[in-house]
């Protein structure tokens, strides 16, 4: 147990470590009580079985199918791909080799968007690590996997109770051939706000150092100052900086001048000045158009001299013309799912892309039978995720009025049904739009699309127009989400924020203009460091520090449920999420070779405390945990 413990210490993955790592390392002689394991484990399955999962209407466990493994023999080792090119040939030769390329490049985003897009980012290591390897082996071509980042990091804590630093270290080693890309909102890192400087600098050194190698990296206003620090921190570490531009507005739409094609020109121009790798289109909507497309790629190709990423949703059905005409304007690099993780609020579909540019040169390079395949593994996964679908059936081309990005539709009706706005969906979502126009017509990318839905949720609830917005402004009590954006906390937006209407929000609070993270005081690693160590009683990592200068509550939360419970990343999906039923007995590899069997035996009577006992066997003994039942 001692090696074992060594060999999977995130210092010693990561490198953080010197010769007196085991000195400095207690944890390493502290080797798991393996009853205790068990006992957690089952303290964490009676009380979802008993109390249900947060967001889940409480209900029987459904039967669910084992999901389907490719019928694809695996070669034994992984084919090069991308991940071997950056590393020979370092990040100008990757650059190089793209524009060499003669078909356009995927990348897959059903690890990340996918996932945050369609089922409220709740997909768990388990299923992304199950599926790792084969995805690797029979898609080597691939541009890249994006599986991190974005709203994923503190849903893996808050939700999932999983570390976000363990999957990435676990889909690494399981994808070593393909480069893995992240999602990074610049000073807002994978957060809601802006952080220090040095808090970015870390979490980039350290996503590299654990397996990240493209940063795709946006400000939520398109303000290229709030980028500097994140483009900086990356190229310093050898990988590779995707600055993207957000897509937003219309540019086919020729009274709508705020964002035209000079406005993305000059931001091109400014991104690739401020040492971008690759330049990103991210139309976190799906707002743009085929032929606007054609128009901006033609437009952009002439502009700058690094490879172009697109990246858009399909909400609208126009995806894959979308793509076809970008591709024809030369885009070097589409963003894609799995056909069955694709379409709707979702990217649009690498298996339909392949079909629809078949007879074309630029036709990607790709085994459509793999495709098919690691799409019929999807297809029964996200059954497990059955309720955090938003429901939506159908193309919507009403996003081109409401404009709300991809991955924001079903959290904010989430949002909303939790305010008991349910009702008025329709209202929000019209409501939202009318909050743009109000705010200047902003970009809306997270945070600054949430900042837009708290507004339009809180004017539904208050009843309350554009007009009353700014007549009673002195007695309303708006959003703190709201009156940060107007103090100018999460940067500043083009040609400035609406005066009238930023007097009325911020009453008599002055403005910032200037970067936040100037004004923002260095975070002290070791001192947090200290705290943890003293809180969470073990080693704390680097990883730790840094997930808990982000977000401090959701940290110790997570840290709370792992003392109560365990590793509860172990379990199958259906199990977290719905628990047992009656009689039913499930396998649980806690590590490596070790495996338990649970039988749920049964579930005592309410007690005058609250409380229930429930009768499981564990191995084959009698096992009993004493649950509070929240009902
Ligand atoms: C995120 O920031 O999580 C996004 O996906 C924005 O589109
Ligand atoms: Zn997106």
């Amino acid at each position: 147990p001692f090696l074992e413990n060594v060999v999977k210490h995130k210092n010693f993955l990561t490198g953080e470590y010197d010769t007196s790592f085991i000195d400095r390392t207690p944890e390493l002689f502290i080797f798991p009580k393996r009853k205790d394991r068990g006992t957690k484990m089952l303290s964490y399955i009676g009380n979802v079985t008993v109390n249900g999962f947060p967001g889940i209407e409480k209900q029987k466990k459904p039967a669910f199918d084992q999901p389907r493994m490719p019928k694809i023999i695996l070669p034994n080792e992984y084919q090069s791909g991308t991940k071997q090119v950056l590393e020979e040939r370092g990040a100008e030769g990757l650059v190089s080799w793209i524009k060499e390329q003669k078909n356009v490049l995927l990348t897959d985003t059903t690890f990340r968007d996918a996932h945050q897009s369609l089922l409220a980012t709740r997909v768990r290591t388990k299923d992304l690590q199950n599926i790792a390897e084969p995805t690797a082996k029979l898609l080597p071509q691939m541009f890249s996997s994006e599986m991190w980042g974005g709203a994923t990091f503190d849903v893996a804590y808050r939700f999932l109770k999983e570390d976000p630093w363990e999957r990435l270290l676990t889909l690494r080693q399981k994808m070593p051939n393909i480069l893995l890309q992240m999602l990074l909102r610049a000073s807002n890192a994978v957060g809601y706000k802006n952080y220090a400087d040095n808090v970015i600098q870390e979490f980039v050194e350290k996503s590299a150092h654990a397996g990240i190698d493209v940063f795709r990296i946006f400000d939520s206003l398109n303000w290229v100052k709030g980028m500097e620090v994140a483009i900086d921190a990356v190229r310093q570490t050898g990988k590779i900086a995707e600055a993207a531009i957000c897509y937003t507005g219309d540019i086919s739409d020729k009274t709508r001048k705020k964002y035209d094609l000079a406005y993305y020109k000059e931001l091109a121009k400014e991104l690739e000045n401020q040492g971008a790798h690759i330049l990103g289109i991210k139309d976190m909507a799906g707002l743009l158009k085929p032929q606007s497309a054609f128009e901006l790629i033609s437009e952009l190709k002439e502009t700058v001299d690094i490879p172009i990423h697109l990246h858009t949703h399909d909400t609208s059905g126009n995806g894959i013309f979308t793509y076809a005409k970008a591709i024809e304007a030369g885009v070097d690099i589409v963003d894609v799912a799995l056909s069955t993780m694709a379409g709707l609020t979702s990217q649009p579909s690498a298996n339909t892309l392949y079909y629809a540019l078949e007879g074309s040169e630029r036709q990607p390079e790709m085994s459509v039978d793999a495709l098919e395949q690691l799409s019929y593994y999807w297809e029964d996964v996200r059954k497990y995720y059955q309720e955090f679908e938003s429901g939506m059936k159908a193309p919507h081309t009403e996003i081109y009025q409401h404009e709300m990005p991809g991955g924001q539709y079903s959290n904010l009706q989430q949002q909303a049904k939790a305010v008991g706005l349910g009702e008025k969906w329709d209202d929000v979502k019209g409501m939202y739009s009318r909050v743009n126009q109000m705010f200047g017509d902003i970009v809306k990318v997270t945070p600054s699309s949430k900042v837009v839905g708290d507004m339009a949720l809180y004017m539904v609830q208050n009843q309350l127009d554009e007009e009353a917005v700014i007549q009673k402004g002195a007695s309303l009590d708006f959003p703190d989400s709201v009156v940060e954006l107007f103090e100018g906390y999460l940067g500043q937006p083009y040609q400035g924020f609406p005066k009238d209407l930023q007097k009325a929000i911020l009453k008599n609070r002055e403005a910032i203009t200037v970067r936040p993270g100037e004004l923002l005081e260095h975070v002290d690693f070791d001192e947090i460091k200290a705290i943890l160590y003293k809180d969470l009683g073990r080693e704390v990592t680097s990883f730790d520090a840094i997930a808990y200068a982000l977000y401090p509550k959701v940290f110790m939360d997570y840290h709370k449920t792992y003392t109560q419970f365990g590793d509860v990343s172990v379990l199958d999906t259906p199990t977290f999420l719905y628990g047992m039923n009656l009689g039913e007995e499930i396998e649980v590899e806690i590590e490596k070779g070790k495996t338990l069997i649970v039988k749920l035996v049964s579930i005592g009577q309410a007690r005058a405390d609250g409380t229930r006992v429930i009768y499981f066997e564990l191995n084959g003994q009698p096992r009993e945990v004493v649950i509070k039942d929240e009902s």
